[in-house]
């Protein structure tokens, strides 16, 4: 095998030791791919984004410690704003073992938990809305380019978050109909310039109308369900974790869903399937798949929000007894 200059490069570029190069980035340009779908930015070791934070992690994956896979896990969305239309996930485990990257103890996991759930300049929690600053390494996995720690747990490979304005609300998603995604044949349209199809919408909120979940029987957290529209046009949905999927049933009939585009191929070297979309949680009002975090009510101990302070309630209440989110 004969080692090109840029390989020799990359190589000594991330040894440890060495001062990472580092520049300030659109989304778009880190989310740029080849005719492949394969991310194409490598023109420094670090990056800095900025964009609106689209999603509390713990509804997405699962913080709590753990050992085994890869532990605990930490993603949440950062949306691109103006004309930069892209989108990044910021991703990390407890555990990079089967990499050989090492892992956190579940002190350290918490601990690492929380430097990244607050600002570090105000002890501010972050929560989805907010603008934020990331600095970070990435990795480019089966569709996208991750701000992560390159699957190492050493605190040389941090990923820092800071708050550039709390609250400024999530972006207004973006109202697509399937026919923009899939082509007449159901088949995901990848455009390599990423200006059309999937790719321009991946890493983005979007809203979809007039569709319906066409396995209502599977709607679990985690799950993953197929959404149709009156063209036969289908497309994978992604549940998140929330606890509204739990609590609250399947949404019937024709209905519309908020939702992150996301993207996670089927394979590591060709990358144009695997689009979803991903709903994080939900807040069972039966017509709208999404979660607007604003309960009606105003009963406090309503934990179920069906306007009635009762055993319902007292129940969830018990049964999640001295449960705690690390990190938080
Ligand atoms: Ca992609
Ligand atoms: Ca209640």
């Amino acid at each position: 095998m004969v080692l090109t200059a840029m390989m020799v490069l990359a190589f000594v570029a991330g040894v440890k030791g060495d001062d990472p190069t580092i520049a300030e980035v659109t989304h778009q340009q880190l989310q740029a791919v080849d005719s492949d779908g394969v991310g194409t930015y490598a023109a420094t070791d670090k990056v800095i984004v900025t964009g609106i934070v689209l999603n509390n992690p713990e509804e997405m994956l699962d913080p709590t410690s753990s050992t085994s896979g890869m532990g605990g896990q930490y993603q949440f969305y950062v949306q691109g704003e103006d004309d930069d239309h892209a989108g990044t996930a910021v991703y990390m485990a407890q555990r990079y073992v089967y990499m050989g990257g090492g892992y956190y103890t579940e002190e350290q996991w918490s601990s690492e938990l929380s430097r990244m759930n607050h600002d570090p300049n105000t002890g501010y929690t972050f929560q989805m809305g907010d603008r934020v600053k990331i600095t970070g390494w990435y990795m480019f996995y089966k569709g996208k380019v991750n701000i992560n720690e390159k699957h190492k747990s050493d605190s040389f490979y941090d990923v820092n978050v800071e708050l550039v304005t709390p609250a400024v609300g999530l972006p207004h998603p973006e109202t697509i109909t399937l026919d923009l995604a899939k082509d007449g044949n159901d088949q995901f349209i990848f455009d390599q310039t990423r200006a059309t199809g999937c790719e321009y919408y991946q890493g983005r909120l979007v809203r979809v109308d007039d569709i319906n979940i066409v396995n209502s029987e599977n709607w679990a957290a985690n799950a993953t369900l197929t959404i149709a529209d009156s063209t036969g046009r289908t497309f994978p949905l992604k549940l998140g974790i929330g606890d509204g999927f739990t609590r609250y049933p399947c949404p019937t009939g024709q209905i519309s869903i908020i939702a992150i585009f996301d993207q996670e191929a089927s394979s590591t070297t060709i990358c144009q399937d695997g689009y979803r979309l991903w709903v994080t949680n939900y807040d069972g009002n039966g017509l709208v798949l999404t979660d607007r975090g604003h309960k009606r009510g105003n009963l406090p101990g309503d934990i179920n929000s069906d306007y009635t302070v009762d055993f319902y309630d007292f129940a969830e209440l018990a049964n999640n007894w001295l449960i705690q989110r690390p990190g938080l």
